[in-house]
């Protein structure tokens, strides 16, 4: 297991020495995040991330995310140049020694939360979920704008992306995803990169936009729509585990063991409603998730990829990227690490410069 942390560039408020001193800390998770999604990244930038991480003792090897454009996912003839344009990037990265690439497939909308500092009773905040209120949400009126969104959007482009999608279905996004990963998964394997979906998060259909990643039986499906082992997950607990039909545990040792597992996002969640969510602090004991259950399973299936604490709860007076602070996270990441050593896990590889 390589346990990682997210970093997002230069421009991330949280620098690599701190991270650097998070114990057992093996690499960062970053990505180009300053082009536009379709566009290819300059190796330059790549180089510079790897050096970056590299002169604070960490890899760069994992990368979140490489988008794909939304013409990729509606199926339109210009996907041909974005897929181009993707596969280029896969061949850039393992260049670079990039060996996992996080994406997902989630229309117009990535991650969505209806309160990004929803207040606890200890006085920490984190990002909450209630229906009733995204159901109040209208993208179309304008005037919405909440982190994970793409903010490059105009009111007028938005409505017309909205309408594009108002007439696919799962099916139509499942088809568009088997081209997707017709195209880029033997560059994959030749560049020895693994492709790792993100599951949708949420992980049910939100502003009457189809999801797919959502499910054991999809996730079977999209693993059956290329058979090569770089189609992969990135096993996220707190994203799946937000569905109370999903159970990670049992999925986190059903996937890992048929080594289609490249990445974990652990996280936990506290259901407290049909769809209604609050991302707490990792240990089990903090929400509805068992991740000692997620870690002993990937123990069990001698889990070697990468692990990163996912979301964490602000804490300490700390302000900054809801999510992203410093503080939960190492503790989320001490945690892991110590119940990967107490479940008998392998030592957790550290990084060195070859
Ligand atoms: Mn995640």
């Amino acid at each position: 297991m390589k346990l990682s942390f997210r970093w997002y560039g230069p421009q991330d408020s949280i620098p690599l020495a701190y991270i650097a001193q998070i114990p057992t800390v093996h690499g960062v998770v970053s990505a180009v995040y300053d082009v536009p999604p379709g566009e290819v990244w300059s190796r330059e930038s790549i180089r510079s991330l790897k050096e970056q991480a590299n002169a604070h003792g960490l890899a760069f090897e994992c990368v979140e995310s490489v988008p794909v454009h939304e013409d990729i996912k509606l199926g339109k003839p210009s996907r041909e140049k974005y897929l181009d344009a993707y596969c280029e990037n896969i061949r850039r990265l393992g260049e670079q020694g990039v060996k996992c690439v996080c994406y997902n497939f989630m229309p117009v909308f990535d991650w969505l939360r209806s309160d990004l500092h929803a207040p606890a009773p200890d006085g920490s905040d984190s990002l909450v979920y209630r229906e009733e209120q995204v159901r109040a949400m209208d993208p179309r009126a304008g005037g919405l704008s909440l982190p994970g969104w793409d903010e490059s959007y105009t009111p007028e482009g938005l409505n017309r992306l909205l309408d594009e999608y108002a007439v696919m279905t799962g099916e139509d996004l499942f088809r568009n995803l088997k081209v997707f990963l017709d195209a880029v998964i033997p560059v994959c394997e030749q560049a020895d990169v693994r492709l790792a979906i993100h599951p949708d998060d949420p992980p049910w259909d939100i502003f009457g936009l189809p999801r797919i990643v959502t499910c054991e039986e999809n996730l079977d499906r999209l693993l059956r729509l290329h058979p090569s082992p770089y189609n992969g997950l990135t096993l996220c607990t707190g994203s799946l585990g937000a569905s109370r039909g999903n159970d990670v545990v049992r999925l986190t040792e059903k996937y890992a063991s048929q080594g289609r597992v490249h990445f974990v996002h652990a996280r936990n969640v506290r259901l407290e409603g049909e769809r209604d969510f609050r991302e707490t602090a990792h240990p089990s004991a903090c929400g509805s998730l068992s991740l000692r259950g997620v870690l002993e399973a990937l123990v069990r299936t001698g889990f070697d990829g990468y692990l990163r604490p996912d979301h964490g709860r602000m804490i300490w007076g700390e302000t900054g990227k809801p999510g992203y602070g410093l503080y939960d996270r190492a503790l989320g990441a001490t945690y892991l690490s110590g119940l990967w050593e107490g479940l008998g896990g392998s030592s957790p590889e550290r990084f060195t410069l070859a």
